[in-house]
């Protein structure tokens, strides 16, 4: 087995079969998934859980970095629980989350918290964040709606969200709190995160393609290069903590 026991590492190298495996928190898990053609990729599943308790919400986040896109979110609002299925169904990030937050005041808090929470989840889970493409991008249309996501997973979070809505609220959720949601994740998953929708006018379509944008390209970043599955792609060599 291999010595290093953090980050992803290649374990074992034959014609035939790559397993590699990644440690998290300590534990050793590994998966082997559906080999493609020649060989087999087994990967250990990239997980983790957040319990993040404050006296305005108390949650619980579970993510999966290498599943299918299940999902399981009950946060109280119920137009978060869309949002946060699209971005589980089309990241593929298994994702479990529970949020009971202070709605009898409003939503904010519960909004910007579950961002938080299943923000930092994805960023433990990822570890040291090697062997990862790190970059990934995404054209969303919906319709008469066109949006573009950007992001890179340098651990030196950032937002750019160029994102107007045309009406306050949708349902019962203030338009404005998604920015506090986006800036939330990108702060604690330690993303570089540009998001733009480029036209479109339904609000509805507006902000469900920044979180399939997201979702997606999201997959692409946190996807496992096999070119490099042992190394971080930084010419810094790391990619943590403030650089
Ligand atoms: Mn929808």
């Amino acid at each position: 087995m291999e010595k290093s026991l953090s980050g992803f590492c290649i374990i074992e190298n034959t014609k035939a079969m790559i397993f590699a495996g990644h440690i998290i928190a300590g534990s050793f898990q590994f998966v082997l998934l559906k080999p493609p053609r020649s060989c087999q990729l087994g990967y250990v599943m990239r997980t983790a859980t957040v319990d993040r308790n404050t006296k305005e919400t108390r949650i619980s986040a579970s993510v999966g970095l290498d599943g299918t896109g299940t999902y399981d979110v009950r946060t109280g609002i119920g137009f978060i629980d869309h949002m946060l299925e699209q971005l589980s169904r089309h990241s593929l990030i298994d994702l479990s989350l529970r949020a009971d937050g202070d709605l009898h005041i409003d939503f904010h808090h519960t909004t910007e918290d579950t961002g938080y929470a299943v923000g930092e989840a994805v960023s433990q889970a990822l570890g040291d964040r090697a062997g990862i493409r790190r970059y990934g991008s995404a054209y969303i249309p919906m319709d008469e709606t066109l949006t573009r996501v950007a992001l890179d997973c340098s651990n030196r979070p950032y937002l750019v969200w160029k994102v107007a809505f045309s009406r306050p609220k949708l349902g019962e959720m203030d338009t404005e709190l998604f920015k506090e949601w986006f800036q939330a994740f990108a702060q604690s998953a330690g993303l570089t995160l540009h998001v733009e929708n480029l036209y479109g006018e339904n609000n509805h379509h507006i902000v469900e393609s920044c979180f399939k944008g997201l979702a997606r390209a999201l997959r692409q970043a946190i996807e496992i290069d096999p070119r490099q599955a042992n190394a971080v792609p930084s010419t810094k060599g790391v990619l943590g903590g403030s650089l």
